[in-house]
This record gives structure tokens, C-alpha cells and sequence, in this order.
């Protein structure tokens, strides 16, 4: 992994945050304080406190992305009393967990590595790296398994395909139902497992009646005869076969029900628990140090952003959503906002409403490694060790079946410059804040707490440096129910029903794309992750830059050429870019990636390179789960 090779760059950075700042001027103007920790602490508890009593706890709102310490700044907003915590998921997988969860009653893990047919829609496992996955998949091919993508863009996953069809985004669902009539109408189905493990068979068959593979061709632009001949390869490899779950699924405003339908075609080849097949994630759960946390009476009854999607996960909750709700000061104020290892001004849709968002709050603070756009905005911003640098706790990694494990991180060298890791600035506010006795422990501590019940993991931490799971992957879910309501697979999920939402998932259309526009989708290549490491000298050597794809059916009818610069224009934002002349994308589907056209002139490599698409994506959203959907966005592209 590039990514992992240029990480002694990200620990010797030159642009690396060095001490506490304090915003002077205005928010974004790059106009900085130096502060000692002791100001920058005293300042931040002296906001978190004035905030909690003029708007309530719950006025102060967490935001904190992936990472083995992300788990303090959690423990903190409870202490603290806020239930307003986010993550970075309901940008990323939220709506893809919550089809499976309503399917299956857990997110299988998907074992390509044993599997000999694997459908891979809107995945790029060989770029969007999955370590394990990837990894997996890379020895199944190998191992000559078939592996057929569905991806408007000609990604490497594609390149390395057996079958690469350049599907019409927004069109996965009209495919996968169309498989499900095939399977069904001509009894290519697993008759023993549909009868004993799933719910609703009878609906299903009558529901998919509709929709047939001559249907389908219309919708997809994949040709009918390779709908009904995949169908029928599918069938015959079952169960060692797969519609690969995929990963982000920020898309489009009904990416449950389209991820729902990957799932319903899983349960048809009955590949539940098997070798080669979608399998019970094998958990182990570290423990951990329960708090009591405090009652804080004038808190109001729910999170800010509930009720705004349909069903959304409580404990995640919806950037978008809360984002609106901040904006909106409905159902009541949130005027603080700490985030943590997480760069929304990057990676939420829509970066004007996220500016929008700032600028209605009191205070704000940013804990990074750099001077990423979130922190540009901030009005306090603290130094973080990178992940070389500091001790974490444990933390359990899920993944193909063949590699889940327990794995645990301690220093390389020691934190740079004044850098304090989180756990250090969640206790040190907590001492100012009366809430020192949460915080009563050290990362050592925390361990050993997560370690009590799990010895085998601690030595094997221990002599090793990683624990992983063994023993067998498949087959031990026999004879136990699913913790669905009907405690079988869910074709049909009457929860949705009594909610008003379908119960099985029905096509509809995507919106159709307006004259003289493109779609734009978003996906990543291999060297960069997310926002986060576009700015890394070693990886900036492989990308100075990001461009438009743009196929040249359009791009020669606008006299547009390769590398010239051009307008891009949606209704929530416009940049200028180079363009990409490319038959790797849809005549109809322009692409660009992310991490570019920074506001941050602490970037130093990338500051005034590329354009932002965050700047150009609008905020809509998958209705059930609330998750962000970034392919409904519709732009223009015209020659400057
Ligand atoms: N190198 C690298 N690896 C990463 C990451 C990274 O940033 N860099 N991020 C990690 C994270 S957090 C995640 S969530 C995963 C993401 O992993 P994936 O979800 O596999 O990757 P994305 O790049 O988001 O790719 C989605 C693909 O869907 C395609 N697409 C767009 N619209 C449609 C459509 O309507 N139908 C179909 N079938 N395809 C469509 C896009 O062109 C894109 O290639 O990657 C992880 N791995
Ligand atoms: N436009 C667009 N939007 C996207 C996506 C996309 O591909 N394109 N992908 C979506 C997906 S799948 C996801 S998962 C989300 C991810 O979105 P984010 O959670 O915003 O993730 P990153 O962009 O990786 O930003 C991570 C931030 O953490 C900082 N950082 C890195 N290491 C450390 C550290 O050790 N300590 C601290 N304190 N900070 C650190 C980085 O400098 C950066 O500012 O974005 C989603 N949104
Ligand atoms: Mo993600």
C-alpha cells in the first residue's frame, strides 16, 4: 500500500500542526495565535462550559472519524453529557449496514478469498483498498475465480475483471432485481435454504415477476443476454458465490433498499455461512471502562438530528442531517463543535452549508495532524501525534472471515513538536470541566480493562504484537435463529412495513439527467485516503493534482481537449479544473477525486492545485438511514 509506505512522511511533515492556535480575524483567514496548552486548555474548557449552561450539554456537538482513540473523545461527550456525537460513517457505509442489519440481523463478513463467482457493483477493491479484501480477492483471482464489476468508470478493479460493464449509475437495483426473477423463475434457487432461513419467499417471487432481464437492458444499459447468463453462472457456482456487499455506500437517496437488493440475491444463492460465501462476522469483544456518567437534567429528549430520516442508527445519527438541523437552530441550538481525526469540510457533501454550519457557532475545535480545511475554519486548533507517534488501546478488526483479529499500536518514536494525543486533551479538559474522576486512568489502564476478560488475546498481543481470530469461519451459524423479527432472512421485512417504507425493494428510476449535464460520482484511487493524504510529499509526487474524467464523445462535441482547463458547475457550488479526456468514464458520468482545491494554506503542496468537490456535490440523502448520498448531483461543464 503506497498509502502505508509514505506514512513516515505524514510523522515528518513539514506542515505538521507543532503547538496549540488560536483563530485571530476572521474564521478562515489563516490568521493565527501560538498558544501555550495550559491557555489553549483553559480557553476550551471555558467555551465547553459557558456552552453547556447557556444551551445545555447537548448544544455541544463530537465529531470523531476512525481511529484507535476516537473511542476517548466518545467517552468524554458523555461524561460531558452531550448525546450529539457523529461520526465520519454516515458519509461512508451507513446505508449499506443498515440493508444488510434489516436483511441478515448482522453485517456479514463476505469471504472472497474461497469464493468462485464473485459480482462486484460500485466496489473497487483493487484501488478503494480493503486490506484483507483486497488482498483476498487478489489470491482468489488467482485462484482463477470469476469476478464480473459493475462501475460507470473503468477503475483497476474493472481493468483486472473478468466482465466489466459500464453500468448507468443509479441503475444497480433494476440489475440485481432482474437477477432475483431469473434465479427465481427458473428454479435456480436453493430450495432447501429459502424454505428453512428466509421470510417472505412467496412475495419475493411474485414482487420480481416484473422485472425481466429485456427490462432490465433498458434501465442498465447492460445487454439482457449477459443479465440472464450471469444469472444463471451465479446460480450454478452458489454457495460459493457472491454479490460482494461493497463498502461506501453515500450514493443515492435509496441506497438501503439498492444495497438490500444485493442482499435478497444473496440469501437466494443460499451462500449464508458458507465456505465462499457471505459469513457471521467472528466478534470478539475487548471490554472496556464502563462510566456512570453523570444526569444532566435540562437536556432535551433526543439527539438533534432524530427523527430527520427514517431509520436512523442512534448511535451514529447524520452529518447531513445534523448539519440542517445546526444551520436550522431547530429543534434547539448547537453552537460547539469539536472534531477529531475527521475533515468534513472535505468530505461532506456540500462544503458551503458545512461553512454555513460553522459560522452559526460560538466556538469551535479542530484536534489534527495538519492544517486540514476543518481545522482552516476552527477557532481553536491543537496539535495530535500521527498514528507513529502514541499509544492506543485495542481495537477489534472485522473483515473477511479468514482475518479478523484484535491489534493494538504503541509508539514508534515519540510525539513531535507539542503534539498531545486526544486521550491526553479529553482528561485535561475534564479536570477543568469537574469531571477528572471519568478520566481517572491511563491508556495502560484501558487496556488492561479490555484485556480482563480475554486472555488469549493478551498474550498473543503480547508475543505477537496481533491476535487472530482461528478456528473454522464457516458453518457455525447452524441451527441458530437470525436476530431479525422473524428471526429468519428478511426478503420481506414487515418492520419497513408498519413504517411505511417498501418491504421489498422497488425500482424507481433514477432522476433523469438534464440536457447539456453530467452526473458526478466520487470514488478514490489508490495513493490518497479520503481528504487526509493528498498533501503527503511522497504521495503528492504520484497526484500534483486532480482532473475531470470526461469521455470524449462529450468533450470533443465542446471542443474541450485533454488538459485544458474548464467550468464545473452544480447548484451547490462552481470550480475550475483541468480535464481528463477519458474513455474510462460514461459519455454521461463525469468523475473527479477528492482532496483537492483546499482553502487551507497550511497544505503547502496541494494549496491553489485542483478543485474540491465537496464544493460541487449537493447534500441529499438515502431517505432510511440518513446517510449522505453524493451521485445525485447534476453538473455542467463548459470551456473558460
Ligand atoms: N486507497 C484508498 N483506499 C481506501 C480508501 C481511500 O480513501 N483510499 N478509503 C477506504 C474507505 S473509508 C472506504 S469506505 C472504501 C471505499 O471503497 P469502495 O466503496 O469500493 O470505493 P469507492 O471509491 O467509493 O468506489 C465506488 C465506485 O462506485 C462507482 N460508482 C459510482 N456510481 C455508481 C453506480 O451507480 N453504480 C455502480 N455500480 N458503481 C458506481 C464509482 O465510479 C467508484 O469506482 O475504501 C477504503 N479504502
Ligand atoms: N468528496 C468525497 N467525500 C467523501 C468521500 C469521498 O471519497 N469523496 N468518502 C466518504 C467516506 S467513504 C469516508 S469514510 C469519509 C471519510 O472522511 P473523513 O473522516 O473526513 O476522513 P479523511 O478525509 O481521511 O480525514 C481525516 C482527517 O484526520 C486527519 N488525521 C490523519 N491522521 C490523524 C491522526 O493521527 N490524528 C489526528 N488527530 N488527525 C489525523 C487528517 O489530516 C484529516 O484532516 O469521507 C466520505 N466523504
Ligand atoms: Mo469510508
Amino acid at each position: 500500500c503506497a498509502r502505508g509506505n509514505a506514512g513516515v512522511k505524514q510523522l515528518y511533515d513539514p506542515d505538521r500542526l507543532k503547538y496549540p492556535l488560536l483563530r485571530k480575524g476572521a474564521r478562515g483567514d489563516g490568521k493565527w495565535q501560538r498558544l501555550s496548552w495550559d491557555q489553549a486548555l483553559d480557553h476550551a474548557a471555558e467555551q465547553l462550559d459557558k456552552i453547556g449552561k447557556e444551551y445545555t450539554r447537548c448544544g455541544f456537538l463530537f465529531m470523531a472519524g476512525t481511529d484507535m482513540q476516537s473511542t476517548f473523545v466518545h467517552q468524554f461527550a458523555e461524561a460531558y453529557g452531550s448525546y450529539n456525537v457523529i461520526s465520519h460513517e454516515s458519509n461512508c457505509l451507513l446505508s449499506r449496514n443498515r440493508a444488510f442489519l434489516d436483511t441478515y440481523g448482522v453485517m456479514p463478513t463476505p469471504d472472497v478469498l474461497n469464493c468462485k463467482y464473485v459480482i462486484m457493483p460500485g466496489a473497487n477493491r483493487f484501488e478503494a483498498l480493503v486490506t484483507p479484501d483486497s488482498m483476498d480477492l487478489m489470491t482468489a483471482k488467482g485462484n482463477k475465480s470469476k469476478l464480473v464489476v459493475l462501475d460507470p468508470r473503468f477503475t483497476k478493479t474493472a481493468a483486472l475483471a473478468d466482465e466489466w460493464y459500464p453500468i448507468k449509475p443509479g441503475t444497480d437495483m433494476a440489475f440485481f432485481l432482474s437477477l432475483a426473477h431469473v434465479i427465481i423463475s427458473e428454479g435456480l434457487y436453493d430450495k432447501t435454504f429459502i424454505k428453512e432461513k428466509t421470510f417472505g419467499f412467496e412475495e419475493l417471487r411474485e414482487h420480481v415477476r416484473q422485472y425481466t432481464p429485456q427490462w432490465a437492458e433498458k434501465e442498465t444499459d447492460i445487454p439482457a443476454k449477459d443479465i440472464a447468463r450471469i444469472a444463471r453462472e451465479l446460480a450454478a457456482a452458489a454457495p460459493s458465490a457472491m454479490v460482494y456487499p461493497g463498502r461506501r455506500s453515500s450514493d443515492y437517496e435509496d441506497s438501503t433498499q439498492i444495497r438490500r437488493s444485493y442482499a435478497i440475491v444473496n440469501a437466494l444463492l443460499g451462500n449464508w455461512d458458507q465456505e465462499g460465501g457471505l459469513q457471521v462476522p467472528k466478534k470478539i469483544k475487548p471490554g472496556s471502562m464502563h462510566i456512570e456518567a453523570p444526569f444532566y437534567e435540562d437536556n432535551p429528549d433526543d439527539r438533534v438530528d432524530a427523527g430527520r430520516a427514517q431509520m436512523m442508527f442512534d448511535e451514529e445519527g447524520s452529518f447531513k442531517h445534523t448539519r440542517d438541523a445546526v444551520i436550522e437552530g431547530k429543534p434547539y441550538p448547537v453552537k460547539g463543535w469539536m472534531t477529531y481525526k475527521t475533515n468534513p469540510m472535505q468530505t461532506g457533501a456540500n462544503r458551503n452549508k458545512t461553512i454555513e454550519m460553522i459560522n452559526t457557532l460560538d466556538f469551535m475545535m479542530t484536534v489534527d495532524i495538519a492544517m486540514s480545511d476543518t481545522a482552516w475554519m476552527a477557532d481553536l486548533v491543537l496539535p495530535a501525534p500521527s498514528y507513529l507517534e502514541r499509544q492506543d488501546p485495542l481495537s477489534a478488526f472485522l473483515a473477511a472471515s479468514t482475518c479478523s483479529g484484535v491489534i493494538t499500536r504503541d509508539p514508534v518514536v515519540p510525539a513531535m513538536f507539542e503534539s498531545k494525543p486526544v486521550f491526553w486533551i479529553v482528561k485535561e479538559l475534564a479536570k477543568r470541566l469537574d469531571l477528572g474522576e471519568f478520566f481517572d486512568f491511563t491508556v495502560d489502564d484501558f487496556r488492561k480493562a479490555q484485556l480482563k476478560k480475554i486472555p488469549q488475546v493478551a498474550k498473543a498481543l503480547k508475543e505477537d504484537g496481533v491476535y487472530n481470530i482461528t478456528g473454522p469461519s464457516f458453518g457455525i451459524h447452524k441451527g441458530k435463529p437470525f436476530k431479525t423479527r422473524s428471526k429468519k432472512i428478511e426478503l420481506y421485512n414487515t418492520r419497513y412495513k408498519d413504517k411505511g417504507i417498501d418491504p421489498m425493494p422497488v425500482y424507481k428510476q433514477p432522476k433523469t439527467i438534464p440536457e447539456n449535464h453530467f452526473r458526478i460520482v466520487v470514488g478514490r484511487n489508490a495513493y490518497v485516503t479520503q481528504s487526509a493524504s493528498t498533501n503527503n510529499s511522497l504521495l503528492w509526487e504520484l497526484e500534483k493534482e486532480n482532473t475531470l474524467w470526461i469521455h470524449p464523445k462529450p468533450a470533443i462535441a465542446m471542443g474541450i481537449k485533454n488538459g485544458e482547463t474548464v467550468f464545473v458547475k452544480s447548484p451547490a457550488g462552481k470550480v475550475t479544473i483541468k480535464a481528463r479526456v477519458t474513455k474510462e468514464t460514461r459519455p454521461d458520468t463525469v468523475y473527479m477525486d477528492t482532496g483537492f482545491g483546499v482553502l487551507s494554506k497550511g497544505l503547502t503542496n496541494i494549496f491553489g492545485k485542483g478543485a474540491c468537490i465537496a464544493e460541487l456535490l449537493e447534500d441529499k440523502a438515502d431517505k432510511i438511514s440518513g446517510n449522505m448520498a453524493m451521485h445525485e448531483t447534476f453538473v455542467t461543464v463548459t470551456k473558460t
